[in-house]
């Protein structure tokens, strides 16, 4: 909590289990920290005589508290103090859970499956008051603290319909038999329940039906908040460089603009005419209902959905997109970009295109970084270069990504009349930009001019990669 103080940063307590931690994390509130607090169903459902009753499968960490404790966490609950409710989930086989030293058995409740039905059971009698509280503590408050966007965490219109039905029903009591988990240990067998779970939905679909599971060709959702991270740097410091012939813009200084076609989004003007580029580079995070229409005469556009996805429609062709995928639509094609993944990020180059007498027009392409080899650069196989678009004389726009194994460079100080405009997308390292060396980071973008001398080493352990813009194919003069 100190830490947190100092930094400025979020932070959220895990697994509060003693009405002692839980009068610290009130006390920050009220100084104004950014901080959170979780408990799990079975500090609200237990109490150490439980645990000695029930062995085991109750050992966990930190350890089940005593009965006023219990009575204090509902206390703290209803008085607003405990923010979310979170499984806790552990399971393990049984070799692990048995033994004669209570020491040496794994520490871990495995209770997703009768946890949460259990706490509505709890309060049944007070169930008017207790469970909007707790589908807040469930759903909502988790989905607003971890920037989940506007589909989780409530039933609006447009919403994710994830909710499960739960009624009170003649009470009865947990048997083994009724485990669904792998490794069917649970704290809660025996323990009588006076609701049942009917029905239980994941984004629309049913998981689970009149008390049996349904076959549900469900895929995984991975959602992100839409910013990658804000660094709180104190005393109006941050990482960002204007110069007259390059830029470094660090994350922490961005500042959205409305741009006309974009809808639902938040959008990013990082390189412009108004810093000298010839070329644009814009960084859009799409919400739910997010839209683009990237229609503008004389402009042609490049694009890379670095996170996410959504249907693209270029050229009358409508396609799916996701992470990695990348379009080019030249002057003159429609392209629109609609139903994305909330929290989608694309980027996008723009440029007025120059026409090449007695050249044919460039064509509109869509593809996935993923179908494109990556080349030894000029023959380190430890720096590889995807070339995304057509290497002909129609495209005066190239797009790349550059992807360096730690410890790889540039080969030599690069000075040429292409202008360049990149994004990190994975990794760390160190640019040189003119006679300045930057510390950069994925999230960061830079802005060359033309003949600015440019040089990059990759650092760290993992490799660091770049997706960049260049001018090409052109006459001098
Ligand atoms: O394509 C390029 O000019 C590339 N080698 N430049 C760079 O990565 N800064
Ligand atoms: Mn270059």
């Amino acid at each position: 909590m100190s830490l947190a103080q100092e930094t400025g940063c979020a932070l959220h307590i895990v697994h509060v289990s003693s009405p002692e931690g839980l009068a610290l994390i009130a006390d920050a509130k009220k100084r104004g920290l950014n901080v959170s607090a979780e408990t799990c169903p079975h500090y609200l459902l237990f109490n150490e005589d439980d645990v000695v009753r029930i062995g085991a499968p109750a050992k966990c960490a930190p350890p089940i508290r005593d009965e006023a404790r219990r009575r204090a966490l509902w206390e703290a609950l209803r008085a607003g103090i405990l923010d979310t409710i979170g499984s806790d989930h552990s399971p393990a086989p049984g070799t692990m859970k048995t033994g004669d030293d209570f020491f040496a058995i794994w520490g871990g409740i495995g209770g997703v499956q009768h946890g949460f039905e259990l706490l509505f059971s709890e309060t049944l009698e007070s169930a008017e008051r207790d469970w909007p509280l707790l589908s807040a503590l469930l759903s909502r408050n988790v989905a607003r603290r971890f920037r989940l966007g506007r589909p989780k965490g409530s039933l609006d219109v447009g919403s994710d319909a994830d909710l499960a039905i739960v009624t009170p029903s003649e009470p009865r009591e947990i048997a083994a038999s009724e485990l669904l988990t792998r490794h069917p240990i649970s704290a809660y067998v025996g323990r009588r329940s006076r609701v049942r779970v009917m029905h239980t939905l994941v984004r629309g679909r049913a998981v689970w039906s009149d008390g049996r599971l349904v076959d549900s060709p469900l895929q995984p959702q991975l959602l992100s908040p839409p910013i990658r991270y804000v660094m709180n740097l104190p005393f109006g410091q941050t990482r960002t460089r204007i110069a007259a012939r390059h830029a470094l813009i660090a994350p922490d200084g961005h500042v959205k603009s409305n741009v006309p076609g974009i809808t639902g989004a938040s959008t990013v003007i990082l390189i412009s005419e108004g810093m000298g580029a010839n070329v644009a580079q814009l960084l859009v995070t799409f919400e739910a209902n997010g839209r683009a229409e990237l229609a503008s005469p004389g402009i042609e556009t490049a694009g890379y959905f670095e996170t996410g996805g959504a249907t693209l429609t270029l050229a009358g062709k409508r396609h799916t997109v996701r992470a990695g995928s990348y379009f080019f639509a030249p002057v003159g094609e429609a392209c629109t970009i609609e139903s994305p993944e909330p929290g989608t990020r694309l980027t996008l180059f723009q440029k007025k295109f120059v026409a090449l007498g007695g050249v044919a027009a460039p064509q509109p392409i869509i593809a996935h970084a993923s179908d494109v080899k990556g080349e030894p650069f000029m023959g380190d196989p430890d720096a590889r270069l995807q070339v995304l678009l057509p290497d002909e004389p129609a495209y005066d726009l190239a797009m790349n990504i550059f992807t360096y194994q730690p410890g790889a460079t540039l080969p030599f100080v690069e000075t040429h009349i292409m202008e360049h405009g990149l994004l990190m997308l994975a990794g760390q390292g160190v640019y040189r930009l003119e006679d300045s060396w930057y510390p950069v980071a994925a999230g960061d973008v830079i802005w060359m001019a033309p003949y600015c001398p440019q040089w990059f080493v990759a650092m760290g352990k993992t490799p660091a990669s770049y997706l960049y813009y260049k001018d090409v194919n052109r006459a001098a003069l």
